[in-house]
């Protein structure tokens, strides 16, 4: 058997840890996995994570991920790992959410006794036993003083990449001081879930990640460094000397040596003496390091919600987006949207569809798709037609702020007059391609600042757009994402399952050790990768005409939307 070198990716996300392992040829070649609500012991959990409906909070325990963590490893050791073979470890953590470490943890992180299992002898190293998770919305109050202390959600968003959300660290920490003042005192550090994966290897608390600690509403992107107003903010009525030292430094390199493993995972595991911890970074950070995906290149994740990824030069935030440093290559960020609706949106109309046919399909998305492929771009028979376009929320969306609803339109793209009418519409059949043509509108009207011209002339696009998640599959969705994204190389489906977080987290560390000076992921990862194997071109991107048709499109698109808000704010009906 080869001892060429091997690494761990773990992706602690919130039903499950998975650990996947994978050689400097990017092979994945072991993988184990634990469900926490099929696997675990001794937590009342569902879906991962306990819920105290009264107060909207969302949090997970905290030793349930130690004995994850101890139940992986033991599968990774029984279906074979040669540990000795592993030299770099990284991960992906579920990003937002915060462990609060007690004053003796590092003591307890130093004197790991390899007899015994993690959850045998870390619980007792938080000073609270719970992670507040991403799904959390307690933090309203606290959101409000976060937009407000810049001045304008415009500046939070400036400074820190978004504008405050209720999952954000920042407004969790403020929230926690407050609800737990005693605790908080007693807190010494604060790591996020992908720093407490590091530190769990590093047998000492690790430092943020400089991808995922713009996920706190703290860190001033452009200055590199936090931001004392807000830090203020943060500490509440407690010191912001101690909140910085909770915090911890944050080093610029995604790629760092933070140092070797403990000796607990020596002597319990094999683990060689010089395998190395990576910074770990957040789950979709690392989703982009699944592949060697390029400035301009787009991911779009169909899943029940709709996440938009792109790693960019520019940094142009707004209250609607996210920006985040990019977690491995300076100079580059990640841009990100991140929906709340998506694919339940889908299922509705397609639903209605076999419905209004009286019919069962053995494949549920037949007659969608083919109606959605039929129907003509925005319903227009001929140019001179009105644009059919609408706002399709079955649940209240973010993106923009808006409860939930229907709302359905006809625009002139000639003289720029928008009707909020349903006369002309034949539902549900003209919603099918009006409900895709909605989502893909609004991921380019949010990105279009970001692209740039391909040269030959083109206008502004991407250069491919890859498809992941469960609408990945649909050609007809993979279509009219092609006519409306554009993509001079075209539209792809990105085949990892549901592996990218771990793959993208065991790639890091991949780079963090084998890069030569200055190689950055990108290049790096991109003379390995083996796309035929990963991803398949499965529609057009670019086609003339009907992109630029698009392109007034959205024009109205936004016109739509704001008509929509200020109808919405007028009525004072309640957002999100
Ligand atoms: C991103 C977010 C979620 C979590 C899921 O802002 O809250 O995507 O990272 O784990």
């Amino acid at each position: 058997m080869s001892q060429s070198p091997l690494y761990i990716g773990f992706d602690l996300s919130t039903q499950q840890l998975k650990g996947l392992v994978v050689n400097s040829d990017l092979k994945v070649v072991y993988i184990a996995k634990f469900d926490f609500d099929a696997d675990s012991t001794g937590f009342p959990i569902k879906k991962g994570v306990l819920t105290n409906e009264a107060e909207h909070e969302v949090f997970a325990p905290v030793a349930l991920w130690l004995q994850a963590m101890d139940t992986v490893l033991d599968s990774l050791r029984k279906q074979g790992l040669d540990f000795s073979r592993v030299k770099g470890i990284s991960g992906a953590g579920q990003q937002h959410g915060s462990v609060y470490w007690g004053d003796e943890a590092e003591t307890l992180l130093h004197n790991l006794d390899s007899s015994k299992s993690l959850q045998d002898q870390l619980p007792a190293a938080f000073s609270h036993p719970y992670s507040p998770n991403w799904q959390d919305s307690s933090t309203q109050k606290e959101c409000d003083e976060f937009d407000a202390i810049l001045g304008s959600q415009e500046n939070l968003a400036q400074a820190t990449g978004s504008k405050a959300h209720h999952r954000f660290t920042g407004p969790q920490i403020l929230r926690f001081t407050r609800k737990h003042p005693e605790v908080y005192k007693k807190t010494a550090r604060i790591s996020l879930v992908s720093s407490f994966i590091a530190s769990l290897f590093l047998g000492h608390i690790a430092p943020f990640d400089i991808s995922d600690v713009c996920g706190m509403n703290l860190w001033n992107i452009k200055k590199g460094a936090y931001d004392d107003q807000i830090l203020k903010l943060c500490s509440g009525k407690f010191e912001v000397e101690g909140l910085k030292q909770k915090l911890g430094d944050v080093p610029e390199d995604g790629g760092l040596h933070l140092g070797s493993v403990h000796s607990y995972y020596i002597k319990r595991y094999g683990f060689s003496p010089d395998c190395t911890v990576i910074p770990a970074t957040g789950d979709n950070p690392a989703t982009i390091l699944a592949l060697p995906l390029r400035p301009s290149d787009a991911m779009v994740s169909l899943g029940t919600s709709t996440t938009f990824l792109m790693s960019t030069p520019s940094y142009m935030p707004d209250p609607a987006t996210h920006f985040f440093n990019h977690p491995t290559t300076a100079g580059l960020y990640m841009f990100m949207l991140c929906y709340k609706n998506g694919g339940l949106a889908r299922e509705y109309v397609r639903d209605a569809i076999n419905e209004s046919l009286r019919d069962t399909p053995a494949q549920p998305w037949a007659n969608f798709d083919k109606i959605a492929v039929e129907t003509s771009p925005l319903g227009q028979k001929n140019q001179a037609d009105l644009m059919k376009m609408g706002l399709f929320f079955p649940r209240p969306e973010i993106v923009p702020n808006l409860p939930s609803g229907q709302w359905r339109f006809t625009y002139n793209a000639e003289t720029g007059d928008l009707q909020e009418t349903t006369a002309g519409w034949t539902a549900p059949n003209d919603e099918a391609r009006a409900i895709v043509e909605s989502q893909f509108l609004s991921l380019r009207l949010r990105s279009r600042g970001l692209t740039s011209s391909p040269g030959n002339g083109l206008p502004a696009q991407p250069r491919r757009v890859y498809l992941v998640g469960g609408g990945s599959k649909n050609q007809a969705i993979a279509k009219i994402a092609g006519e409306i994204l554009g993509g001079v190389e075209g539209v792809y489906k990105l085949d990892i399952g549901d592996n990218a977080c771990a793959l993208g987290a065991a790639y890091k560390a991949v780079w963090g050790m084998e890069r030569q000076p200055g190689q950055t992921f990108e290049n790096l990862i991109g003379q390995r990768w083996q796309e035929e194997q990963f991803i398949e071109k499965i529609a057009d991107g670019y086609q003339k005409g009907v992109f630029e048709q698009y392109g007034k499109a959205v024009e109205g698109f936004e016109k739509m939307e704001n008509h929509v808000i200020q109808q919405v704010l007028s009525k004072g009906l309640e957002t999100v």
